[in-house]
């Protein structure tokens, strides 16, 4: 499956006429406040964010998984899909892989079918919170913290695998997310799980190329519900700094509980230089793995106003790796996927607006009322305009999810594919 450029500019026709009239209204009145709009929408085109391979089939619950018509069934598939996205919005260059559940048959093929979509492979992630069939040994009670010196070598092996499987495609980072962790109080010693995670995450960072990084992710619970070892950005950041520079936090933005000060967090690490990678998504109650923009937009809003902040502030901190998490089992995954990208654009280039010398002066006076003015005027621009522009510019769509159903994208994936593939993996 892939969609002909030209297909994709005849969608834009029918809007072509109202995108000039809005882009035209919004331009002048921002170049009227001394914006630089080409800055900007440069800015926008430059923004790449990964797909996780995951989230290209219908998810589900613990409870249950409804699949979806005309899901890819193998890895070939999964970059197709992400072909796909990236054709229409010109923002998701990347795709994220899950080892096993993506491990390349014919790596050089895998690689011709990413580069014929403009897809590079993002960080790779291992998986060492389900026993594969093969397993010698369970991760029932932890991987790279566990009481079991054999279990614990069983994860690190899997993670450099993970690593080698990465490096062959061109991957520059591997990401961990354990579940280690416990259910009930007692029931491990947290000091010798957490020595363990380190020691573990040590071995793994001494086989990592010199040009890769480690992302190390955390969350407060689930799956275990009493303790989980890598529970806040604190532990993460502390396992970082033991293993080395090439160490750094990842932040899922629903890897928080209720009310966090994720914007704060964000501007912590970026100072210390330790923000490696991020996970976007959105929730309500915990890590409900949401579209992203779908229930705080404005929270996403004030995290991206601190990660502009520190880009253009923090050079100790490395240009971070982008990705989103998210995946459910009510829409159309690739529909469901191009409003978490629009709505992350949409933050960024709110957060490209805030003015940073004025809100400087302002908090130098202790003028709190102009900062919260600064930030909300910025917040309440209709910035739609500007993402059709950077998508035009690099042959995108106007409308994404229009064109998408207008070029009947899932009906010829089910087609190829017949009603009831069903995605490899979770
Ligand atoms: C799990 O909660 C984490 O968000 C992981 O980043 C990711 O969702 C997982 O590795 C995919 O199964
Ligand atoms: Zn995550
Ligand atoms: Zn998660
Ligand atoms: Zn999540």
């Amino acid at each position: 499956m892939r969609i002909d450029k030209n297909h994709i500019q005849d969608t834009n026709q029918k809007y072509i006429a109202e995108h000039n009239r809005h882009f035209d209204f919004l331009s002048s009145l921002l170049s009227g406040k001394g914006y630089q709009i080409d800055s900007i929408i440069k800015k926008l085109g430059d923004f790449q964010v990964a797909i996780p391979s995951w989230a290209l089939g219908a998810g589900g619950t613990r409870f249950g998984r409804f699949s979806f018509q005309g899901e890819p069934s193998n890895l070939e598939q999964k970059i197709d899909d992400v072909g796909v996205l990236h054709a229409l919005t010109r923002t998701a260059g990347a795709i994220s892989l899950h080892i096993p559940w993506d491990v390349p048959n014919d790596y050089n093929a895998i690689k011709e079918v990413a580069n014929s979509h403009g897809v590079t492979f993002d960080a790779v992630n291992s998986n060492t919170f389900q026993d594969q069939e093969s397993a010698r040994e369970s991760y029932k009670f932890g991987s790279l913290s566990n009481a079991s010196k054999v279990i614990r070598e069983q994860a690190i092996a899997h993670n450099i695998d993970v690593i080698k499987i990465g490096d062959k495609l061109g991957s520059k980072s591997l990401t961990v997310w354990l579940a280690d962790g416990t259910n009930f109080p007692g029931q491990a010693n947290f000091q010798t799980a957490l020595t363990n995670t380190q020691n573990s995450l040590k071995d793994i960072y001494g086989e990592l190329p010199d040009d890769w990084k480690l992302f190390i992710e955390y969350k407060p619970y689930e799956p275990n519900f009493y303790s989980t070892v890598i529970q806040d950005w604190g532990t993460s950041f502390m396992l970082a700094n033991e293993c080395g520079d090439k160490a750094y936090t990842l932040v899922d933005l629903g890897h928080h509980l209720p009310n966090t000060n994720i914007e704060q967090i964000v501007s912590t690490l970026m100072l210390k230089g330790k923000l490696g990678g991020f996970h976007f998504n959105d929730s309500k109650y915990g890590d409900d793995d949401l579209t992203v923009g779908s229930i705080k937009p404005y929270a996403l809003f004030l995290i991206f106003n601190e990660l502009v902040y520190g880009m253009e502030n923090n050079p100790q901190n490395p240009y971070p790796a982008w990705m989103i998490d998210a995946s459910h089992n009510t829409k159309d995954p690739l529909e469901d996927l191009m409003q978490s990208l629009e709505a992350i654009q949409e933050a960024y280039a709110k957060a490209l607006l805030v003015d940073q010398n004025l809100l400087r002066e302002a908090q130098v006076n202790h003028d709190v009322v102009k900062c919260q003015e600064l930030l909300q005027d910025a917040y309440r621009t209709d910035v739609r305009p500007l993402l059709e522009k950077a998508r035009l510019n690099r042959g995108g769509a106007l409308h994404p999810i229009n064109a998408y159903r207008s070029l009947n994208i899932r009906k010829n994936l089910i087609k190829d594919r017949g009603a009831d593939s069903v995605a490899s993996g979770l």
